[in-house]
């Protein structure tokens, strides 16, 4: 396959002024008529004109009104044109039933919609499908589907057409086309300068009473970007529409969102309270977008975290000011060190801003997102809030309407602040997790922290320099008080120290509060240390580090040494857990144990082979001994933290329930379930019903209550992905893999389906114990199915590789049967190019 490379660009050689699109629809013959006004630009160094298209069948095109005879080509097409404005017009036919890739123009339960992030459009038509060339679209479609969307305001509508008009210049993967049997749900915003937009959450009929909590969250969102970042909405109407069949989250096409109807629908009796937050952050995200990716574009597919990151970074602002803001830092950094770590530490590495790629699906991933949001981050501690809301103002002014570069967005930064920003680009350009280590000394009332900053090589940049790492240090006195408060040191040379005067004793160090920079902080410490940072640091996110450290070291000793339980953890532990003055999600957390799989890592980096059985076997006596101490104390603090009264997805409520759970988790394994099941007789929510379900098949005594739940629930799509993955999470290690393969027999589960392959295999792949069993059953499982996927799914499937990229931290035999597996995949036939880039990286 071929390599696209971020330093081979070019611009296209003509501008596209405007864009008409016709649609007939039918289900295997969409015809799709095009008419550009295309315009050579002056000064192009290349000329060639290419359109790209993909699967289409070209029924003719003309140029200014004459037939020609275009070149097909790998990819596209290519033709002799004018050397002056000209309008080209093409019509094709496509099969939007028999696309099950859902890129393109494709059908979900007899619904017509699009997905064209980022290559897709080219599936609708020839066109030139890259993100630097922006354009107004007019939309016509035709069909006697009830309702007919696309992007833009409506123009128009009679009986079998509808009308679209979009304003805004805009590349062609923000394009979209919806049209079926749909309801909405509808809402209203007045913007801070007085216009009136519609809003609108269209389902499939049925789906209604599942979008009050979507449309509140849209209105919250345009409410938050006026006061936050003085945006403002654009369009007369605001559109999102929910699909079954999505292969990713939601889309933010321009004016007509799509949602994966996980990421939109919600209610209290079918969704959990992680549901409603997950929710309302994508809601946000998309709407985000709308300045952030759509009205300020990226140039190209490289600079997808541009888009990404920020959008990324926004949305967990709105987050933090809705909800909680350290519950929602620890809440991300749980999920960077589960997902971005294992990404930046292993085969798949790559920078935020990646230089090369072969399919550029396979690059929505973690790093872009989610380190991309924490470059943000830092950059914005560095420079400060008031320096970042001067930049980002800056941002919109200069480049609004324009496809942008990661050099245009850090040059705003410079003019803004002033401040040279070389140095600190480095972050986009290097992969792999700095590590930072840190030493001190202590005398004559002189405190020196040095830190060391090296990166271990990853896949084609085996030397990195030295990076920007703002770390934000706070000191503790002996008895607890903070004798200084956080200060950002900033770190630039490979060993740098600090020094604080005048300290009447040897201080205890906070660092990296709110954990400034992603990085792994590797420093010499005392589990006593640990338990006293837990119980005093002022930084809710490094008093949480604390206990999660603790967490890990307790279990590392228990795995290594057949340590019994930390007796002093689990006191200050069960002391936490007891205090009802802090914050119930903060308990929570705190008691949420650290993920087997970073266990095994960290055993890894340590230079041990982690064992996945005997990591979870430690899990398990961990929570039993917890389990025991709390004895006494579980039925009053599991009465005190249940939530009474009607349910509302609030966070205070949720950090309750969140609470409630984990101690109704504890009490199942003294009582084998007897209180769980009298919480799932009585739920009326689905947190609290899917939290003891869980609880009672984790002890093997919940068949009855599955039964029922799978009876109650059955025709609900989302609930049933839950019901699908929740058995096989719940299941012991030795029967994880049966318990999958026996789902995918089931007569609901469907290859089909995006959501229902990833509850069952998303499931599978993050029970580490389970699929890392010895018997290696899992990756063979894994790997059938996703060679059967990758014939109909491509994007899915190579996603989903993703499991196997951890291979290396295991032992020879499990080395050996998932490089057998990894080979089995590359070896199929015809396989896609997605799912080819992707294990071939890994293997490498
Ligand atoms: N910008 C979107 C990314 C995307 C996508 C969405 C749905 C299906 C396929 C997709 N490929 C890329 C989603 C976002 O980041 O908001
Ligand atoms: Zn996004």
């Amino acid at each position: 396959p071929k390599t696209f490379y971020l330093k081979d660009y070019m611009p296209f050689g003509y501008d596209a002024e405007s864009v008409h699109l016709t649609f007939r629809l039918a289900p295997e013959t969409t015809r799709v008529i095009s008419r550009i006004r295309f315009a050579p630009k002056p000064d192009a160094a290349d000329r060639t004109f290419f359109l790209h298209g993909e699967e289409l069948k070209l029924i003719s095109a003309k140029i200014d009104g004459q037939e020609v005879t275009p070149e097909l080509v790998e990819g596209g097409l290519t033709c002799e044109v004018p050397g002056a404005p000209f309008t080209w017009e093409a019509e094709v036919e496509i099969n939007p039933a028999g696309n099950t890739a859902l890129e393109g123009l494709y059908m979900s339960n007899r619904m017509y919609c699009t997905q064209c992030e980022a290559e897709g459009f080219r599936k609708i038509t020839y066109y030139p499908d890259r993100p630097d060339v922006m354009s107004t679209f007019t939309v016509r479609i035709e069909g006697d589907e009830p309702v007919m969307l696309s992007n833009g305001n409506p123009m128009g509508q009679g009986e079998g057409w509808a009308e679209w008009h979009d304003p805004w210049p805009k590349p062609a993967y923000l394009f979209a086309l919806v049209a079926g049997d749909l309801v909405n749900h509808p809402g209203s915003f007045t913007t801070k300068s007085g216009k009136e937009v519609e809003l609108n959450i269209w389902v499939r009929p049925g789906d209604e009473h599942k979008c009050a909590f979507g449309m509140e969250a849209l209105k919250k969102s345009m409410k938050w970007d006026e006061d936050v970042y003085g945006l403002e909405y654009d369009l007369d109407l605001f559109n999102i529409v929910a699909v079954d069949d999505f292969n990713m989250g939601a889309m933010e096409n321009k004016g007509l969102n799509i949602f994966n109807s996980s990421c939109v629908l919600a209610s209290p009796e079918t969704s959990t309270d992680a549901n409603f937050e997950r929710i309302e952050a994508i809601i946000a995200h998309e709407y985000f977008h709308n300045w952030t990716g759509n009205r300020i574009t990226c140039r190209d597919w490289f600079q997808l975290c541009l888009k990404e990151g920020l959008t990324v970074f926004r949305d967990a602002q709105f987050t933090a000011d809705m909800r909680s803001e350290p519950v929602k830092r620890i809440e991300d950094v749980i999920a960077l060190r589960a997902r971005q770590f294992p990404e930046d530490n292993g085969p798949l590495a790559h920078p935020p801003r990646p230089e090369q790629f072969q399919e550029i699906n396979n690059f929505y991933t973690a790093t872009v997102y989610e380190k991309g949001a924490e470059v943000i981050g830092m950059l914005k501690r560095l420079v400060g809030d008031e320096n970042y809301y001067k930049a980002l103002k800056l941002y919109f002014e200069r480049h609004d309407g324009q496809a942008c570069t990661i050099e245009d967005w850090l040059k705003v930064f410079e003019d803004a602040t002033g401040r040279g920003l070389s140095q600190f680009k480095l972050w986009y350009s290097q992969a792999g997790t700095p590590r930072l280590k840190v030493s001190e000394d202590y005398a004559d009332g002189t405190y020196t922290l040095t830190f060391e900053q090296s990166t271990p090589p990853t896949p084609g940049q085996p030397d990195k320099a030295p990076r920007v790492i703002p770390v934000a240090v706070g000191l503790l006195s002996p008895n607890g008080d903070e004798v200084r408060a956080t200060e950002v040191l900033e770190l630039t040379e490979a060993k740098q120290s600090f020094t604080y005067q005048g300290l009447a004793s040897k201080p205890v160090p906070s660092i990296l509060r709110e954990f400034s920079a992603p990085v792994i902080l590797e420093r010499e410490t005392t589990n006593a240390e640990r338990a006293f940072l837990l119980a005093h640091d002022t930084d809710p996110f490094n008093r949480w580090e604390a206990g999660n450290a603790l967490a890990k070291e307790v279990r590392v000793a228990m795995v290594l040494d057949g340590a019994a339980p930390d007796a002093a953890y689990l006191d200050a532990l069960e002391k936490l857990v007891r205090d009802d003055d802090q914050d119930p999600a903060f308990r929570a957390l705190v008691l949420t144990p650290p993920s087997q799989s970073d266990i095994a890592q960290t055993l890894f980096d340590r230079g041990h082979t982690p064992d996945p059985q005997k990591i979870y076997d430690a899990a398990e006596t961990f929570t039993q001994t917890l389990a025991q101490q709390l004895e006494t104390s579980l039925p009053r603090l599991y009465a005190a933290t249940t939530v009474d009264g009607p349910y509302a997805p609030d966070a205070e409520g949720a950090g309750k329930r969140a609470l409630n759970g984990r101690i109704l988790s504890l009490l199942t394994r003294l009582d084998g379930g007897e209180q769980a099941a009298r919480q799932y007789q009585a739920a009326d929510n689905m947190t609290q019903q899917y939290a003891a379900l869980g609880a009672l098949l984790k002890a093997e005594n919940g068949e009855a209550q599955s039964q029922a739940f799978f009876g109650q629930w059955q025709d609900d799509r989302l609930v049933m992905d839950k019901w699908f993955a929740l058995q096989i999470a719940c299941a012991a290690p030795e029967k994880t893999a049966a318990t999958a393969a026996a789902l995918t027999r089931h007569p609901l589960f469907s290859m089909k389906n995006p959501n229902r392959f990833r509850a069952v295999f998303g499931a599978l792949a993050g029970h580490h114990a389970g699929f890392h069993h010895a018997s290696g059953e899992g990756y063979q499982l894994l790997a059938d199915n996703l060679i059967a996927l990758d014939k109909l799914n491509p994007q899915t499937t190579a996603r989903m590789c993703a499991a196997f990229q951890t291979w290396k931290r295991y032992d020879a035999g499990r080395q050996s049967l998932i490089r057998a597996q990894l080979t089995r995949i590359a070896g199929t036939d015809g396989l896609s190019r997605d799912t080819t880039e992707m294990v071939t990286r890994i293997l490498d």
